[in-house]
Order: structure tokens, then sequence, then C-alpha cells
């Protein structure tokens, strides 16, 4: 197990509904180091380039929308099996999937309001953390 790096946001409708602080909590307490950190919002354009992937998908308009209409908080994490166990800590996808005590589970409001993001691989947490933060804001 390296000693590796996930990439997060807690979304615009956990900050809006008040949970940063207990998100970032549950982060810390599950033994995530804080590489980088800021709260910021993204562009229309942001979104677009962030979610290109599911630029088919018929949710994908909707996301930008959501991803764009209030702040969010970024992070990098590092934590040995860092992008693997962030997943676990934040349940599945959609909240009503999301096992007891997963960040989703408890702060999430529906499949597309679901409270944070967690980077799917390595290769991604890097190409991720790259769009958000620079070298130099990274300790
Ligand atoms: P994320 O990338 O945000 O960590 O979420 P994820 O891997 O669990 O899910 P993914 O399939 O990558 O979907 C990205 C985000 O798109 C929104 N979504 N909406 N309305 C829908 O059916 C739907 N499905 C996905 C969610 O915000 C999801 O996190
Ligand atoms: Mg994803």
């Amino acid at each position: 197990m390296a000693t590796n790096r996930t990439f997060t946001m807690i979304k615009p409708d956990a900050v809006e509904n008040g949970h940063t602080g207990a998100i970032l909590e549950k982060i810390n307490a599950a033994g995530f180091r804080i590489v980088a950190m800021k709260k910021t919002q993204m562009t229309k354009r942001d979104a677009e380039t962030f979610y290109a992937i599911h630029s088919e998908r018929p949710f994908f308009g909707e996301l930008v929308e959501f991803m764009t209409r209030g702040p969010i908080i970024s992070a990098i994490l590092e934590k040995d099996n860092a992008v693997e166990d962030f997943r676990t800590l934040i349940g599945a996808t959609n909240p009503a999937e999301a096992a007891e005590g997963t960040i989703r589970k408890m702060f999430a409001t529906s499949i597309g309001e679901n409270a944070v993001h967690g980077s799917d691989s390595d290769e991604n947490a890097a190409i991720e953390g790259a769009f958000h933060f620079s070298g130099r804001e990274m300790f």
C-alpha cells in the first residue's frame, strides 16, 4: 500500500446546507492529510471540462448547472490507499444505496446532489488535483 493522493470536492448542496465542517471532521477522523484546500466556484466551462467524461450522459446539463450554482470546497487528500478508501468513506453515488455512516448517506439529498466528489483512480486523482491546484498550493 503506497501513500498516495485523491481529489475531492464538497459540492454546492453540502456547502449550502452547512455541512462543510462535519464533512471535514469525517475526512480528518478517517486519517486523510490535507495537501491542498480552498473554497472556490466553478464556471460553466470549468464544470464542462471537469466532467467531460459524462458529456453524453442525459444528466450532464443538470450536473453542470448544479456544480456551478454555488461555492465548493476542493481539496487534495493524502493517505495510504487514498482513492479506494475515500470512495468507501463517501459511499455509493446514490445516497439511497450508500452504506450507513458514509458521507453521502449522512449528507447527500439525491443521486444528483450527492454532497461530495471522490476521484475514481490514481490517474484521475492526479488530473483532477492539477485541474484545481497549482504546485504552489500543495503542501
Ligand atoms: P463523483 O464523480 O462526483 O465522485 O461521483 P461518482 O463517481 O459516484 O458518480 P459518477 O458516475 O462519476 O457521476 C458523477 C456525478 O454526476 C451526478 N449524477 N447524476 N441524475 C443522475 O442520474 C446522476 N448520475 C450521476 C452525481 O452528482 C454524480 O456524483
Ligand atoms: Mg465519478
